[in-house]
């Protein structure tokens, strides 16, 4: 699901996705379409120049404005319950350093200052070029319609009876003009959602975002640490009690034809509106899908611990290495309000998911970090062993 948020979509980027399906199957129609974005994302970086006072800049002895203070400490990094997927395998003892993590996903608000304070426009916002695209495409590629090349993103769009599954088409639809301003497409807008968590930035966005905000995205490693709030070995955030809909904005009914919202939210929530894990932190179960700072691979905790020798403690894992190329996908963690049972419990700590870096989505966000000191100095902790 990396990019669509779902199983089918598995972990192919979608750049992969095309290049792989010349006779684009269904769910190409509009979804891969989102892909054409994608190379607009290399536009930005350069330019970026982080503003001398970003939001949560601080003295060191403060606390960051809506930052929380994770100590640092070790933990067991995997999932093997029975909703677990082969990626999160095998569990391993990991530590992290303390560092500062939002205590919400950044909001519509917060992203607005960003945006008037610099005049970023996020890539969800650019036409694509399809002359610099097509060279990143196989030869022949097919011109896609000049629908597909304006800006948009893909907005959920439940089909009203039942679908396979199988097929993230029946539901994703590719949307001109959809963007963080516009979640649900032209005429949406996110007046009167403030508190809503930002959408449809791409890991660039987010990236940049952070950079102005002197901090940056979360490792995976600390967003799991973060997430698991302070327990040991839970399959969810507040522990091994299941989900129900007073615990996370997820998905209630028979998806995605049938959205029975008991939790009280069809789509986002505003950021806090479910009760904080034991760091204080919000929606680290469902609602929307969060950005990590590392590259993903499936096998990448295989590799760390056979890397280790198969033993002892990973410290401070970052994701895999090397030069970054146009294809890398990005790890997403958190699960979204459409995680449902029956289909994508990724609202669990130790689910994982990925997209390219390219890639917007309507349940996509993300949520800051930054180094310590800590709230006395400190830039580490002795182990975090708090059980339940
Ligand atoms: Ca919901």
């Amino acid at each position: 699901m990396g990019a669509m948020g779902m199983e089918p979509m598995g972990h192919s980027a979608r750049a992969g996705a095309w290049r792989a399906s010349r006779a684009a199957p269904p769910w190409c129609r509009g979804v891969c379409a989102a892909l054409y974005v994608g190379v607009s994302v290399f536009v930005w970086g350069a330019d970026a120049s982080p503003p001398e006072g970003g939001e949560g800049r601080a003295g060191d002895k403060s606390t960051p404005p809506g930052m929380v203070w994770i100590p640092g400490g070790e933990f067991t990094m995997g999932g093997k319950d029975a909703l677990a997927r082969e990626n999160e395998s095998p569990l391993h003892r990991v530590r992290v350093d303390g560092f500062w993590i939002d205590a919400t996903e950044v909001t519509n608000d917060e992203f607005r200052r960003f945006v008037d304070a610099t005049g970023y426009v996020t890539d969800a916002e650019k036409p694509v070029n399809w002359d610099e695209l097509s060279k990143q495409l196989p030869k022949g590629t097919p011109r896609p319609p000049d629908e597909a090349l304006r800006p948009g993103s893909p907005v959920f769009s439940p089909p009203r009876q039942r679908v396979d599954t199988g097929n993230p088409g029946q539901w994703w639809r590719w949307t001109a003009g959809a963007s963080w301003r516009h979640p649900e497409g032209p005429g949406s807008s996110i007046e009167g959602k403030g508190r809503y968590p930002v959408v449809h930035v791409t890991h660039a966005d987010a990236r940049a975002y952070c950079a102005w905000a002197g901090k940056r995205l979360p490792t995976e490693a600390e967003w799991e640490f973060a997430a698991r709030g302070g327990l040991e070995g839970k399959i969810n955030v507040w522990g091994n009690e299941p989900i129900d809909h007073t615990r996370a904005n997820t998905w209630q009914g028979e998806f995605p034809h049938q959205n029975l919202k008991e939790d009280g939210h069809a789509l986002a929530a505003p950021v806090g509106s479910f009760p904080p894990n034991g760091y204080g932190l919000f929606d680290m179960a469902g609602n929307v899908w969060e950005w990590c700072s590392d590259r993903y691979r499936a096998d990448e905790y295989a590799r760390r611990v056979q890397a280790a020798g198969g033993a002892g403690v990973i410290v401070n894992p970052r994701g895999p290495g090397g030069p970054p190329t146009a294809n890398d996908q990005y790890v997403q963690r958190g699960g979204s309000f459409l995680c449902n049972d029956s289909y994508c419990a990724s609202y669990r700590p130790s689910a994982r998911m990925a997209a390219t870096g390219d890639t917007s989505l309507h349940h996509l966000g993300f949520r800051a970090a930054k180094d310590g000191p800590g709230p006395a100095g400190e830039v580490e902790s002795a182990r975090n062993e708090r059980t339940e």
